[in-house]
């Protein structure tokens, strides 16, 4: 997968694309990222890339023309053309970015995000440009990089091989529809405080129905918006009538 990112900050990219998972991928050809500098593509001496908007109201709004120039020039597009990939503009107003979503732009070989900046972009980007919108939730970030850089991290984990394990994204938290259950490693005791017993017993049946149930227990107190989504078990559905009932007791 090849992943173009248009900003005005491309040092904002720096650091979290040279770490971890996301250096690893790179390494083993996975996923390439290209960051691209929008200015390069504004004309004039100044290469100004905002200015304020028609019919006032304060702030800045980001220009169409160094937008639309570097988008064309990554992507080799002549004006007018089809879009050879998604254009993703991150911004506010977007649908809001999933688990789902992550899956759904994991499935292309290439896009390309562009990150808006100041009050937001010219609508004739929106309109005449790119093919989709993205919000990574509702609170107020300063620009839309950040938010690219989430979606590429959500993506790349799920690339075939990005983790070593080809299982790994399965355990996922919001990968079966339910918060995970706790986990433990040595030491058997820390200050004081014992792994549960169950984890030492080796009862593999008994553990697994633990851990489910410990799955549900997390989901029905923190998350239970998700359990209308997930798929239950006759079991599922009994051990959460009991929490029912015991909370009503
Ligand atoms: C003060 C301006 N805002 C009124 C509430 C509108 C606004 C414009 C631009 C708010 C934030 C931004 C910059 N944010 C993004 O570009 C952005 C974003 C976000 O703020 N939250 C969640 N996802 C995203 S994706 C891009």
């Amino acid at each position: 997968m090849h992943i173009d990112i248009l900003t005005l900050f491309p040092g904002m990219f720096c650091g979290p694309f040279e770490e971890s998972i996301l250096k690893r991928a790179q390494e083993a050809g996975l996923i390439s990222l290209a960051v691209h500098n929008i200015r390069d593509w504004a004309p004039g001496k100044h290469r100004q890339c905002d200015d304020t908007p028609y019919g006032g109201g304060g702030g800045m709004v980001m220009k169409p023309e160094p937008i639309f120039n570097a988008v064309e020039a990554v992507l080799g597009m002549a004006p007018g053309d089809l879009a050879p990939c998604p254009i993703i503009l991150l911004t506010p107003q977007g649908r809001q970015f999933t688990q789902q979503v992550a899956h759904e732009l994991a499935r292309h070989e290439r896009l390309a995000l562009v990150c808006g900046r100041y009050e937001g972009v010219d609508e004739r980007v929106r309109a005449h440009l790119v093919t989709d919108e993205i919000s990574i939730g509702d609170y107020v970030l300063s620009g839309g990089e950040l938010a690219a850089m989430v979606i590429v991290d959500a993506v790349t984990r799920l690339l075939p091989d990005a983790l070593g394990d080809p299982g790994a994204t399965l355990h996922d938290s919001h990968a079966n529809g339910l918060l995970e259950h706790p986990h433990y490693t040595r030491p058997v005791v820390f200050r004081g405080w014992p792994v549960p017993e169950i984890l030492l017993s080796g009862h593999h049946a008994h553990l697994a129905r633990w851990r489910r149930e410990q799955s549900l227990l997390r989901t029905w107190e923190r998350r239970p918006d998700l359990l209308q989504e997930a798929q239950l078990s006759e079991a599922d559905r009994a051990y959460l009538e009991t929490l029912q009932a015991e909370a009503s007791s």
